[in-house]
């Protein structure tokens, strides 16, 4: 058994998240969680909203109220997607909260005495419209890299560069629109990240055998770039405050304190359940044998790879606290919406509580990490999400299950038969199962989520093929022994399929189980001899069919939602 930390990248909280967010990150960190707490770890997984930084004040000014006000009624809405969605969290935590306010400015005093913080004075715009100094999404002008007219200050959203608001080209406010902006000076802390290159790339060629390429690519070419010092505070209101004469009304960038409300949030999850977070946190503290797992969009590697781990890094340099780094790291490219971007203004997407209002969570669950983006960016298409929904779910799965515990009740009492010896085919199952379930859980532990689903499929295959080649209706008036082993190896084989689409599709998981009389303490990754698994229910167990599993989506529902939410037009 193993401990093992989970964080899933902070949804940023200016509004509910669209499904390529959910798929590249916070989903595939609960399946992945499911999945250890099945095989016996002992998991801890931590996330929380990001809620600090310009988007935050842009979107409360947008809605009219408090940021503060924002924040609470946005981390709500969040939170309950999160469960609609089956998302387990250990705890769910926000970046705004007190704990974190604490750490990061303990980070920073650390930092500071290692001599990584460097007080500079910098050239930031100021709206003379808005008499206020427009930090980063405050301005919008043209991105000097490749002339998007939109692009805003700390970002072109058309090539991805990273910005500094005063490279863009015909600056205008984002509040006001005003273009009567000027470049004053202003004093702001600085990250001396350029100090700690060599050890950030000795860091990340460490983990080239075991992170994926996308994570240690993306860090390897910042470094080779070059690593540049980055402000770490900002002149803002809204944030947490940096303590530090001259720096009234500035506050931390939200880069510098989210990460670090992955360990605030693990702390706020201690003081609520008696845990011990130090324990999961801090290798002078018993965090030695934890095994630290991120999960994030590629967007997010960079802070993940460079600036977090020059905090952390630099904080265990003064000698104190030692805090852990990632072991690893999981990064995704980007689900598209037929290959163009989500858009909430253009009603391109589905949004997640959009979504549940559509269609089961499992259903979106299934299809996003059966199609989840790992080697390349992953269309999303109604079509697709049709055909995976209908003939994995419906077909494949719910199929296998209706089939054999209804004739379980018409032909069998609705018992468990106790009758008949296993012979070839029960062999042949038997064989598939003990190939299939160790490749299954090396796919979940290497965090491979196609994989693990289409294994997941191909074992759910191999049960229909079984049933196709023992075939007990056709046995059953001339020889009942020879259909029991077939009903009972089929009851079996439902338990078992149950058991491993837990983590994908939990709520359908559960249903299968139940109907089967699973006990919950028999439904964890202890399999054993696979032979023993194709008989482990009692004999005489009754059996009920589950209510309907899977729906199937129509035509004409893809053809209405591609009408709501947008379809084939990129
Ligand atoms: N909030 C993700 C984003 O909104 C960002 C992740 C923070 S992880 C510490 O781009
Ligand atoms: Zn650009």
């Amino acid at each position: 058994m193993s401990r093992i930390l989970i964080t899933s990248a902070l949804p940023y909280i200016n509004g509910v998240k669209h499904l390529g967010n959910l798929a590249g990150s916070m989903l595939p960190a609960d399946v992945y969680a499911r999945a250890m707490r099945l095989l016996g770890h002992d998991v801890l997984y931590i996330c929380a909203t990001d809620e600090h930084g310009t988007p935050a004040e842009l979107a409360a000014q947008g809605a009219g109220v408090e940021v503060a006000d924002y924040c609470d009624q946005m981390h709500e809405a969040q939170k309950s997607a999160g469960e609609d969605f089956g998302l387990s969290y250990d705890y769910f935590g926000r970046s705004s909260a007190p704990s974190n306010h604490a750490l990061t400015q303990d980070f920073a005093a650390k930092l500071e005495a290692a001599g990584l913080i460097e007080e500079r004075v910098s050239q930031q715009i100021y709206s003379n419209a808005d008499q206020r100094y427009l930090p980063d999404r405050y301005v919008e002008g043209t991105c000097p890299n490749c002339d998007f007219e939109g692009a805003r200050g700390d970002q072109c959203d058309s090539c991805g560069k990273l910005l500094d608001p005063i490279d863009l080209i015909d600056p205008y406010s984002a509040v006001s629109g005003s273009k009567d902006v000027e470049v004053r000076e202003t004093r702001h802390l600085y990250l001396r990240q350029s100090v700690m290159a060599d050890d950030l790339r000795k860091w990340v060629e460490g983990h080239k055998s075991d992170w994926p390429p996308l994570a240690t690519s993306i860090a390897l070419k910042w470094l080779d770039e070059g690593l540049r010092d980055r402000a770490i505070t900002r002149d803002l209101k809204w944030g947490i405050p940096v303590l530090r004469d001259g720096f009234e009304g500035k506050v931390f960038y939200v880069w510098f304190d989210a990460p670090i409300a992955y360990i605030a949030a693990t702390q706020d999850w201690a003081t609520e359940t008696g845990g011990d977070w130090a324990s999961w946190w801090r290798t002078d503290a018993g965090a030695d044998d934890v095994q630290y797992v991120q999960f994030m969009g590629k967007d997010n590697v960079a802070f993940h790879t460079l600036s977090f781990p020059t905090t952390i890094i630099g904080t265990n340099n003064q000698g104190g606290d030692q805090y852990k780094l990632v072991d690893n790291l999981k990064a995704f490219n980007w689900v598209t919406w037929y290959g163009g971007k989500f858009s909430t203004s253009q009603n391109r997407g589905v949004f997640m509580d959009q979504a549940i209002s559509i269609a089961p969570s499992d259903y979106w669950r299934w299809h996003l990490m059966a199609n989840a983006p790992e080697g390349s960016d992953a269309a999303f298409t109604w079509e697709e999400f049709q055909s995976s929904v209908n003939s994995d779910l419906a077909n494949v799965l719910g199929n296998f299950v209706n089939r054999i515990t209804k004739y379980t009740v018409g032909k069998f009492d609705g018992v468990v038969p106790s009758t008949g010896e296993a012979g070839e085919h029960e062999a042949w199952i038997t064989q598939e199962l003990a190939e299939r379930l160790p490749a299954l859980i090396g796919h979940y532990e290497a965090r491979e989520f196609r994989k693990a689903a289409e294994q997941t499929r191909a074992i759910w295959a191999a049960g229909n093929e079984y049933l196709t080649r023992s075939a007990p209706w056709t046995h059953y008036k001339t020889d009942v022994d020879q259909a029991a082993i077939g009903v009972r190896t089929g009851l079996n084989l439902v338990a078992l399929f149950g058991i491993i689409a837990q983590p994908l599709i939990p709520d359908a998981a559960a249903k299968i189980l139940d109907a089967i009389g699973v006990p919950e303490e028999n439904r964890s990754w202890d399999f054993g001899d696979v032979a023993d698994l194709l008989d482990a229910l009692p004999h005489g167990l009754a059996v009920t069919p589950p209510e309907l599993l899977f729906t199937k989506i129509e035509d004409e529902q893809v053809a209405q939602w591609t009408e709501q939410f947008g379809g084939e037009t990129a």
